[in-house]
């Protein structure tokens, strides 16, 4: 009923004229994943502080029903509220300090068709228990999370489970008792079994304090390294989360070769809407056709159904909201709240339907609008690729903050995100004579990414160590390439501002100002990426444009 009413809803503001329709979800977890702190700001947050939190106070009010309502309209049905990095009071959320509002909340949401999830700080068992270990193989340990649970769940019987981040950027977990990852999660899942919870176990585990100079540590095989072995000792209500890419929601990344090795896990893709990488939603970023291409690679499994939304049980996104009165910051980031809410629910709509039906909703349906919003949009994700980092080499943008451009910013750190940019070539090399990483593909994936000409020229230097007048697919270099792509993003996205300059007197309520103003924005710093990479590679390579366009 709740979905055919919004379904109705959308097809009378669009103008279907076909209203019967007939639909069930294509997957059953749709869900989306809050980076909010209890003291009500937003790890990777663009859009304001937190709805969900101030001052260490759970927030339930007029806005908890219209994020609700907002949520269940695009078809999501599970929300994590509280960040991953699960510190100082959110350890808390499991105690009967947050009890009674949390309880109010998950009333609400379930009245949307909602499950409430929270993080959890896998030390839970120290920090509140005062036992001296967190070992899910201590007795103690496990009846801790039993009797936390039992009461947990009494107070609010309407929590869907727990999304843990465990051993991950200094995030406590099991590889400190030298336990594995099953262990941990089962220990979780066999104490919130009972009540119908499920675990969401994160798969975002690689050794953050990396040295620089060791050439044979790959961040990007961690992933798989940690948790392919595991394959099949998950018990079943434990879901595993996996980032769409090996890395970290770059612009560009392969899929994340693990949806490809579990054979008897479950699992759930991981999307990041929250625009960390992408322009901080200070730039139009449109991203539902990237993750459609996720959703759409095939990991030849050996199974009929083989691609990543095949493979998986559900879909979560970071989540872009917060407490901005337009809920996402820039206006046209919207889109991809809504859309991949509406991904998730029908992973066979294409983006660019997707785009119109939101455009529709949110801004009308005159055509020249939603022509021009769509184009926009449409152009928004290649457009941010261009003018960032080349060809599949991502991070080259200021450590910490992740917005603008800065080269080397992480080449000498801990991260394990190096482009290794010498005066002859650029990439690190994943292949067997490498790190051999493209080892963890199955055929024919993994002999394509392992061949330089074969690998897709959007990938070349993830994949590859290459000189730069290696000649790509497309017949350029790749230094013309680089050159060619940041001339170009930052010369659209300045066309963006003209294009949108068209829509004045076509919207009101400061719509056009607001976006135009972030428009403006974005067409300057899409001009410093370009600059500042094409410089970089200038100086390093001192080999000149062929089209003698200005390098400084
Ligand atoms: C919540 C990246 C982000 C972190 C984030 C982490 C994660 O490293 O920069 O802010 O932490 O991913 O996904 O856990």
């Amino acid at each position: 009923m709740l979905y055919g009413a919004f379904a109705l809803i959308r097809s009378l503001v669009c103008g279907d004229k076909e209203l019967c329709t007939k639909q069930s979800p294509s997957k059953p977890l749709r869900m989306l994943d809050h980076w909010d702190n209890a003291d009500g700001s937003i790890e990777r947050g663009y859009s304001g502080n937190s709805f969900f939190f101030k001052d260490g106070r759970l927030l339930v009010n007029e806005r908890s029903v219209t994020y609700a309502r907002l949520l269940a309209s695009v078809g999501i049905n599970a929300a994590a509220i509280n960040n991953v990095n699960v510190k100082g009071p959110a350890t808390k959320l499991i105690t009967d300090e947050y009890y009674a509002p949390l309880s109010e909340l998950s009333e609400i949401l379930d009245g949307y068709g909602i499950k409430l999830f929270l993080s959890l700080n896998y030390a839970a068992p120290m920090e509140l228990g005062g036992l001296d270990s967190a070992d899910p193989l201590d007795e103690r340990v496990a009846a801790w999370w039993e009797e936390r649970m039992r009461e947990t769940f009494a107070a609010l019987p309407g929590l869907g489970g727990f999304v843990v981040k465990a051993d991950s950027e200094g995030r406590p977990g099991p590889f400190t008792y030298g336990r594995t990852h099953a262990d941990g999660a089962n220990m979780l899942a066999r104490a919130v079994r009972p009540y119908g919870g499920r675990i969401i176990w994160r798969c975002f585990v690689y050794n953050c304090q990396q040295d620089w100079r060791d050439l044979k540590t790959d961040r990007a095989r961690a992933c798989c390294d940690n948790f392919e072995p595991l394959d099949g000792l998950f018990d079943d209500n434990v879901i595993l989360q996996i980032k769409n890419g090996p890395v970290d929601f770059q612009v560009r990344e392969p899929v994340s070769p693990l949806f490809g090795r579990l054979k008897k896990t479950n699992c759930m893709a991981e999307f990041q809407i929250a625009q960390e990488y992408t322009g901080q939603q200070r730039h139009v970023c449109y991203l539902i056709d990237f993750f459609k291409q996720v959703l759409d690679t095939r990991m030849y499994t050996g199974e009929e159904k083989d691609t990543v939304g095949d493979i998986v049980c559900g879909m979560t996104a970071v989540s872009n909201t917060g407490d901005d009165f337009n809920w996402t910051g820039h206006d046209l980031a919207g889109a991809n709240l809504y859309g991949f809410g509406r991904l998730a629910w029908d992973t066979s709509l294409s983006a660019e339907q997707i785009a119109r039906e939101w455009i529709c909703m949110y801004y009308g349906r005159d055509a020249e609008l939603s022509d021009t919003v769509c184009d926009i949009l449409m152009r928004s994700w290649p457009v941010y690729e261009k003018y960032n980092a080349p060809l599949g080499i991502g991070w080259m943008c200021t450590p910490g903050y992740h917005y603008g451009p800065d080269p080397d910013g992480y080449e000498y750190s801990r991260w394990g995100t190096y482009h290794k940019a010498t005066h002859e070539t650029i990439g690190l090399d994943r292949t067997p004579s490498g790190t051999g990483m493209t080892e963890q593909y199955n055929e024919p994936l993994k002999s394509i990414y392992a061949h330089p000409e074969k690998c897709p020229d959007e990938l070349k230097l993830f994949f590859h160590k290459l000189p730069y007048d290696f000649r790509l697919q497309s017949g350029k270099t790749v230094i013309q390439h680089i050159y060619d792509t940041h001339f170009e993003g930052a010369e659209e996205a300045a066309e963006f501002v003209e294009l949108w300059k068209k829509l004045e007197g076509k919207m009101d309520g400061g719509r056009y100002e607001r976006v135009l103003s972030r428009l403006i924005e974005q067409s300057i710093s899409a001009a410093e990426w370009r600059d500042v990479i094409n410089s970089y590679f200038w100086r390093k390579t001192m080999i000149p444009d062929e089209k003698g366009r200005e390098l400084y």
